[in-house]
């Protein structure tokens, strides 16, 4: 589009422009708001849409301490619940790890991803904050000057422009922020770590009062309570898999067979809601900002849903960019917004390490070899300390609920 044409289009305009309504963008909506600064949070999806995405249920003790120190936990309050035990069943017998007990003692906090999205999103309209359902964001201009701006593909298809001091790409690793870096300015570290699962979300009570990792010879597979009547399962499937070739009845019965129902006790089965093939592919971008447009939560890195970091991390980096935004905006002071990308990778990576680590104790990946098993047997030493070592006992859990 031309300047000219520009200027016949809908034009508006906030101090920071949020891309994207998921956990990162919500957050610092909220934050900002709170600190009563000016912006607009521009979301692709329908309000429906975004409250009916199950993904994460995992919530560390930090989330749920910036959510509290906002006034952003009622719903996590009144329907999360703590979780602090994992189980791993493995070809070596079966041992549960008590992490409350071990390393920081903290527990997780379960609450779905949909549902702290549909409180974040109320108490963000609740407190007056500005938001427009079905409006993509195709492309950031001029990041590199004091007036950046967005262009919108609103519902009708009419493009409009926002401007802003600010951009946050909050949109994701397929949005609007990534595509519109320019070639150079931004490096993106990327791994594909050749693990695939398909994620399953089942109308069945949760099966067992634990995390559940399950090491089989066929293949990882896990168990995740979400609700009373929700239960998250995952198992290993090769990288082509397709969704619709796994029926309620083939899902259920290799479940059992990687858990051992047999021997540790039956699943409770119940219609598979959801199936969905999940890569394990991890990426980091650096730095996480180019001039007035900075990137945060998937936006800014991907990382394997191994450990379950990924709405984790989008909270905190959300928290650290709406105080440096507060900073910038309310004192005049630059400095918190240049030390944004420093702090967030800092965090971003050890969570990247401990994920990539997971991946290892649950996976042999795709470089085993069925002829010479060293990968099997590391894998299986590896648990082993896990099971014998207090010390990395301690590690791991400080890790496991730790962004
Ligand atoms: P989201 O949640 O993807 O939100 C991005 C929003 O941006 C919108 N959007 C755009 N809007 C305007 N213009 C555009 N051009 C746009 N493009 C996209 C989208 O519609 C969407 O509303 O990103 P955010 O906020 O960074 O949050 C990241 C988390 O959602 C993600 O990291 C987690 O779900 C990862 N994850 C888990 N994380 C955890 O911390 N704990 C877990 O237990 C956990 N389990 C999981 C997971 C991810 C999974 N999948 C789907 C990969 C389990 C699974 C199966």
């Amino acid at each position: 589009m031309t300047e000219s044409q520009y200027d016949r289009v809908a034009q508006d305009s906030a101090d920071v422009v949020i891309l994207g309504a998921g956990p990162a963008g919500l957050v610092l909506g909220n934050l900002l708001l709170g600190a009563g600064l000016d912006c607009v949070v521009l979301e692709r999806a329908g309000r429906e849409q975004i409250q009916a995405r199950a993904r994460a249920g995992f919530l560390a003790p930090h989330t749920v301490r910036v959510l509290e120190r906002n006034g952003l936990d009622e719903g996590l309050r009144l329907r999360g619940r703590q979780h602090g035990v994992c189980e791993f069943r493995t070809e070596d017998g079966r041992f549960r790890l008590d992490y409350r007990r071990l390393g920081s003692g903290e527990p997780h906090t379960v609450y779905p991803q949909h549902e702290l999205v549909t409180d974040l999103l109320s108490s963000y309209v609740g407190a007056g904050g500005r938001i427009r359902f079905g409006a993509e964001a195709v492309a950031v201009s001029d990041a590199d000057g004091p007036a950046p701006s967005v262009t919108v593909r609103g519902e009708d298809g009419r493009p409009e422009r926002w401007r802003g001091r600010y951009v946050a790409a909050c949109d994701g690793r397929h949005g609007a922020g990534r595509r519109s870096l320019p070639p150079g300015t931004v490096r993106r570290h990327h791994r594909d770590h050749g693990v695939s699962w398909l994620g399953l979300l089942a109308e069945a009570p949760p099966s067992i009062d634990a995390v559940g990792y399950a090491v089989h010879p066929r293949g990882f597979a896990g168990h995740m309570a979400r609700s009373a009547e929700v239960t998250r399962y995952y198992l290993q499937v090769p990288r082509d898999a397709r969704p619709d070739d796994w029926g309620d009845d083939r899902i259920w019965d290799e479940l059992a067979l990687r858990m051992r129902a047999d021997e540790y006790g039956p699943l409770l089965r119940g219609p598979v809601a959801q199936r969905a093939v999940v890569h394990h592919e991890s990426d980091v971008l650096e730095p996480l900002r180019h001039g007035s447009l900075f990137l945060v939560g998937d936006a800014a890195a991907l990382i394997s849903p191994s450990a379950a970091k990924g709405a984790n991390l989008a909270v905190l980096e959300a928290e650290i960019l709406a105080q440096a935004l507060t900073a910038a905006l309310l004192q005049g002071d630059p400095e918190p917004l240049g030390r944004y990308s420093g702090r967030c990778l800092a965090h971003i990576w050890r969570a990247q390490e401990f994920s990539h680590w997971m991946i290892g104790l649950l996976h042999e990946g795709p470089d085993a070899d069925a002829s010479s098993p060293f990968l099997e047997r590391l894998r299986r030493s590896r648990i082993a300390s896990l099971r014998d070592s207090r010390s990395r006992q301690d590690w791991f859990a400080e890790h496991y609920v730790g962004v």
